[in-house]
């Protein structure tokens, strides 16, 4: 049996007979960052306007991956405010580890944010209030240090400059180190290793869209002057017909048995031409092989030869929150900022109490607590009750891209807003009290494709406590994608408060669902009330 008929489900992260699946974080996880410590692995991503920001995870394998924290996630440390665009806001982190500390350099591109450092001895936090780089004026960010305790930081353009990393300062001008490819754009996302006799300088170049590409150049001084690899882009999917597009930002680990390993960014396009993304940017994981002195990277497939150490799983994450812990578990985002007062898990015990601040999903302080999407089909539920207010169950892209079914005023309504027009699709007069809302998102089966076919629609409607679905509308998923809203983020899944205080008792996310390779959700993965 070849690798691919031992794994037909490609996006259940996994791993067996030999093969893992990518990618390895499904949903919005773009600009991986990874290092290792012993057998330890740990990962950062961008998180944009969400809070809080730069989730960090865990791994034993490089394969499975366990969310243990996120690095910005006091209101003193990430300050996103409501005149900041979606999109922007925290981007491309680097995570190192070095004499005894984990170091994390980041751009916050809100204004008034800029490059910031964090450090932790736990990378489940805390971690340190930033230390702010002003002298570093460019985006993507990275620390390499030489064995003379020099810390370099290297950013897009390509440009490097010294700095003290404890105060931030730079020692010294910005040197210009390289731009890529002649004329290919964007060359940024650099990260800087000392491997064997040279220092490395890995990039992305060509843009973040169907053009990505990782190129890189050695020398034997950490400020050049590099020379760059003959193969150059030494990865890019770029004109080709492969499952996985957009593949670029790359960061390197060699792993404990001496193999070495590349994690990127890349996209899943569903649907028909030119292919929507709806899940945002994930991160994907491939072997690396060295000739030459010069690193060798094969395409990045959804099915992928293992590493060959044993595989060790992490617990799945769980299906359902219940809201009865005395906090929100790291993976839960909200719109750029989580305001004591807009949200309770004491008020009633056992409910997740949402107060609104704006009036709806089109306002950037919407009161909103959502998890990405991360499976190109899935049933989300929640049971709400909206007696003291107005609010429900929301796919959103951005303010302008977002689905949402919504509880109050004795009804329940469909509602679409897709850029500057916002319809209310459907409404249901609805009893008092709780009231089950739902939404499945169906990716078609392959076979099913036009020139114009949509990436997957969303069904939303009400269920009825025996289990019966009445679908308020089915709403074409193009117009939640990336494609459509622009942006570098994807979709987030949640529920939010429009007006007064709505309560929240639960909140399922069931991977998967009828006729979607994922497969169907696991029997019994309803709720019992
Ligand atoms: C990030 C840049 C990029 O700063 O997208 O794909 C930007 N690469 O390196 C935002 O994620």
């Amino acid at each position: 049996m070849t690798p691919a008929q031992a794994h037909p489900t490609p996006g259940a992260a996994g791993w067996s007979d030999g093969a893992f699946t990518n990618p390895v974080l499904a949903g919005l996880h773009p600009d991986p960052s990874v290092c290792r410590v012993g057998d330890d692995y740990y990962l950062a991503c961008s998180s944009f306007e969400y809070f809080p920001g730069v989730p960090i995870f865990h791994s034993r394998d490089l394969v499975h991956w366990e969310q243990i924290g996120n690095v910005l996630d006091r209101p003193g440390q990430l300050v996103l405010p409501a005149t900041m665009p979606s999109s922007a806001g925290i981007y491309a982190p680097t995570l190192r580890h070095h004499a005894g500390r984990f170091w994390l350099v980041v751009t916050n591109c809100a204004e008034g944010g800029g490059n910031l450092i964090c450090t932790a001895t736990d990378p489940a936090g805390d971690w340190s209030d930033p230390v702010r780089l002003p002298g570093v004026a460019g985006i993507d960010p990275d620390l390499a240090w030489d064995d003379d305790g020099t810390c370099w930081c290297t950013y897009a353009g390509i440009e490097q400059v010294r700095i003290d990393p404890h105060t931030g300062r730079t020692l010294g001008p910005p040197r210009r180190l390289w731009s890529g490819a002649p004329g290919a754009q964007a060359p940024e996302a650099p990260h800087l290793y000392r491997i064997g006799g040279y220092w490395y300088l890995l990039i992305a170049e060509g843009g973040t869209e169907r053009g990505h590409a990782v190129s890189i150049a050695r020398s034997t001084a950490p400020d050049g002057p590099y020379e760059p690899c003959p193969a150059n882009p030494v990865l890019t999917h770029r004109g080709t017909n492969r499952p996985i597009q957009n593949t670029g930002h790359a960061d390197l680990v060699e792993a404990a048995d001496g193999t070495w390993w590349m994690v990127l960014l890349g996209v899943r396009p569903g649907g028909g031409t030119p292919g929507w993304h709806v899940l945002g940017r994930e991160t994907f994981l491939a072997p690396v092989t060295w000739v030459d002195d010069w690193p060798v990277v094969g395409a990045v497939e959804p099915v992928m030869p293992a590493p060959s150490w044993p595989a060790r799983p992490v617990p799945p994450p769980p299906v359902r929150d219940d809201f009865d812990a005395d906090g929100l578990h790291p993976r839960w985002v909200s719109v750029r900022s989580r305001p004591a007062g807009s949200w309770s898990l004491t008020e009633q015990p056992g409910w997740l109490t949402l107060r609104a601040r704006g009036a709806s999903l089109d306002e950037p302080d919407v009161t909103f607590v959502g998890r990405r999407q991360q499976h190109l089909s899935c049933r989300v539920r929640t049971l709400v009750d909206a007696t003291g207010g107005r609010g429900g169950l929301a796919v959103r892209l951005d303010e302008r891209h977002h689905y949402g079914i919504e509880a109050g005023d004795g009804g329940v309504r469909l509602l679409a807003r897709i850029g500057s027009v916002l319809s209310t699709v459907a409404t249901r007069p609805v009893a008092p009290g709780p009231v089950r809302l739902r939404v499945d998102v169906v990716s078609p089966s392959p076979g099913d494709w036009h020139p114009a076919k949509e990436p997957d629609v969303l069904r939303f409607g009400i269920e009825a406590a025996d289990g019966a679905y009445d679908v308020l509308g089915e709403l074409d998923g193009r117009y939640l994608s990336t494609e459509v809203a622009g942006g570098f983020t994807g979709r987030v899944v949640g529920m939010y408060a429009g007006a007064g205080s709505v309560r929240f008792d639960w909140f399922d996310y069931v991977p998967g669902d009828a006729g979607d390779a994922d497969g169907p959700p696991p029997a019994g993965a309803g709720p019992a009330r």
